[in-house]
């Protein structure tokens, strides 16, 4: 697919650096900033099961405690050379930053590092790139990555200029649009055609599934979608609501399609149920944009189940992350019901703390089975 990297299994490629007769995956050192040690839970613990989904091994971790990243170079200079020498030290090929860098901070910690530098939002669409298994999800994540490419085309325009003007040494004096220069407005004029493309294939599989929607309405069979911070369980409890057989991984971000089952309230009244892409904290707004007609089921949904992970440190933090991206699609004032997940998991203490957090949430396990009638009974209830 035009427009992937596969930041795993790309570097895979070169052979078995380490003869162990598998496979190698990109070893990285992991970049982040921290502002005053603010928080319980290590920002870079994310970004480490961000990498490890995506086939990554992490091989370093290094943190500068500054408010502001550096504009040239996110960390400050004396933190580069440390870095510089972490990456040697460790063999890394790879350093990932937490926050988002620009062109000019990619381009000048490479120069400084010899190692490939991306960022957090690179390393998330990648991992939806190996993810996605239809061609609406291929297109959608496609479309997310062209976005993401598009604004920074700038930084390979400064090499591919410096390139085409020692070829044309003595022709193109100062301020004579170079080859370079017009190789990267075709590029542009490309990947912009590209998306149009991609933009018209996505509308017409949104289009089909909405009509399916209203054809639901018109025979008044409510919609319940689940939704929550990826990896929390919701294709674990789709499976146990409506015997399902949808994949479930522990992985970031396992289910990129849409399924929708219909099951039934304890009472006998029919409902669908419907599984879709997961959130994560600052979950890059290309991808929001490109998957929001799979977001439209939740959009649409007259009941929102947002399934916690009840055993995770940051299960509040989660909630509160899941409620702004659910706020940003426009489901804002959606009927919400809280499933604590994983009670069989969760330190008692924690779930003590979520019960009385969220008095309304019901408490279950998707994988004993222990909680579901409740939740069943719940769902009805909230249905009317
Ligand atoms: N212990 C325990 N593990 C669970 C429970 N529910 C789900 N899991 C595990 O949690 C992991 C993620 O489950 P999924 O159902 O794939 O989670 P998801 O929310 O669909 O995740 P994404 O689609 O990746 O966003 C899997 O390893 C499940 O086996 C539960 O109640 N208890
Ligand atoms: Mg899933």
């Amino acid at each position: 697919m035009p427009g992937t990297w596969l930041l795993g299994s790309e570097v895979a490629q070169d052979g078995d650096r380490d003869g162990d007769g598998g496979p190698d995956g990109a070893r990285a050192v992991l970049l982040g900033l921290r502002d005053g040690g603010r928080g319980a839970v290590d920002p870079l613990d994310e970004l480490e099961r961000l990498a490890d989904t995506d086939g990554v091994a992490v091989v370093g971790r290094l943190v500068q405690p500054r408010d502001r990243p550096d504009p040239a170079t996110y960390l400050g200079s004396g933190k580069v050379a440390e870095l510089a020498d972490l990456v040697r030290d460790r063999d890394a090929g790879l350093v990932i930053a937490d926050g988002e860098l620009s062109p000019a901070q990619v381009r000048n910690l490479e120069e400084r590092l010899g190692a490939r530098v991306v960022d957090r939002t690179a390393l998330i669409l990648d991992i939806f790139a190996q993810h996605a298994r239809s061609s609406e999800g291929k297109a959608q994540v496609e479309l997310a990555q062209l976005a993401y490419q598009l604004p920074r085309l700038t930084g390979h325009g400064v090499e591919m200029s410096r390139v085409g003007g020692g070829r044309t040494a003595g022709g193109a004096g100062i301020g004579v649009r170079g080859p370079g220069e017009q190789q990267l407005e075709s590029r542009r004029r490309h990947l912009r055609r590209r998306m149009t493309l991609l933009r018209r294939q996505v509308q017409d599989t949104a289009r089909r599934r909405e009509r399916t929607r209203l054809r639901r309405r018109r025979n008044r069979v409510p919609a319940v979608a689940l939704t929550g911070y990826t990896n929390a369980g919701k294709s674990a409890l789709l499976n146990r609501l409506a015997g399902a057989d949808v994949l479930v991984q522990d992985a970031l971000f396992a289910t990129l399609d849409p399924t929708v089952r219909r099951t039934r309230t304890p009472d006998g009244r029919p409902y669908t149920l419907t599984d879709t892409v997961g959130f994560v904290r600052h979950l890059p707004h290309q991808l929001v944009d490109a998957f929001r007609s799979t977001l439209e089921e939740v959009v649409d949904a007259d009941l929102v189940l947002h399934v916690v992970d009840a055993s995770a440190a940051d299960a509040m933090g989660q909630v509160t992350a899941v409620r702004g991206v659910l706020y940003e699609i426009g489901a804002r004032d959606h009927p919400e019901l809280l499933a604590l997940n994983k009670v069989d998991v969760a330190p008692a203490g924690w779930l003590a703390a979520l019960r009385s957090a969220y008095p309304d949430a019901v408490p279950v396990s998707a994988l004993t089975g222990e909680g579901v009638e409740g939740l069943r009974r719940a769902i009805g209830e909230r249905l009317g």
